[in-house]
């Protein structure tokens, strides 16, 4: 099958995943440890399911393709209704523990629950990081699908076994602003994902 390879990091993505749902764009999550060091810790890739984002269609068919993908209404309908998309993660940082997983998720995704809902919702975000057991090991390579399923159900799977489930609008939207929202981890990849989620509404 045909790939996409993330150059930093070497890590490979399948340009489309089992059920059909197609790769849009490609990226890098860092972190800086100890205020100056970089370091790579995984690898991403978004992915959508085509009859879902056609779905949209009625609503910007008029809307020129060059300006879809800067379209702020378009990418906020993508974040907010019920499309299945699946972000993939390949872990390249090779010392990950279970507990940073969870500090790291409670600040990148707790600040989206406060962005769009003005509250905290601790125990929204301590619903999902209880699903993070200590017992999980996350070595390098290991690959983390976070989807969501229609009805706004957010799945996570590690190497393919599922892990969780929580049914949440808000926490859905929360993780994809990560990738594609305004304040992304990766500027290029969400520039090329907003393309590549807009192109399919041109074909
Ligand atoms: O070992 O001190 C350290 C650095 C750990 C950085 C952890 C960042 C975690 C990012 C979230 C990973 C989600 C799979
Ligand atoms: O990079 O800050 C971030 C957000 C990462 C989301 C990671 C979710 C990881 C869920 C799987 C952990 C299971 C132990």
């Amino acid at each position: 099958a045909d790939t996409s390879v993330e150059p930093s990091t070497g890590a490979s993505f399948p340009t489309s995943l089992d059920g059909g749902r197609r790769l849009t764009g490609i990226g890098l999550r860092k972190t800086i440890v100890l205020g100056i060091k970089s370091i790579n810790v995984y690898a991403f890739g978004v992915y959508a399911d085509d009859s879902d984002i056609k779905r949209l269609s009625q609503k910007y068919g008029n809307v020129a393709a060059t300006e879809l993908k800067e379209n702020k209404e378009f990418i906020e309908d993508v974040l907010d209704q019920d499309l299945r998309l699946t972000v993939r993660l390949q872990i390249v940082y090779s010392r990950l523990s279970i507990g940073s997983v969870r500090n790291a998720f409670e600040k990148s995704v707790g600040s989206r629950l406060q962005k769009f809902s003005g509250s905290e919702n601790k125990e929204l975000l301590q619903s999902f990081t209880s699903l993070f057991k200590d017992e999980y090991k996350l070595p390098k390579g290991s690959v983390i699908d976070l989807s969501r399923e229609q009805g706004y159900v957010l799945q996570i799977k590690i190497d393919g076994q599922d892990v969780g489930k929580i049914q949440s609008k808000l926490l859905c939207k929360s993780v994809l602003d990560l990738y594609f929202g305004d304040d992304p981890f990766d500027s290029q990849a969400k520039e090329d994902i907003r393309s590549g989620l807009a192109s399919i509404l041109f074909e």
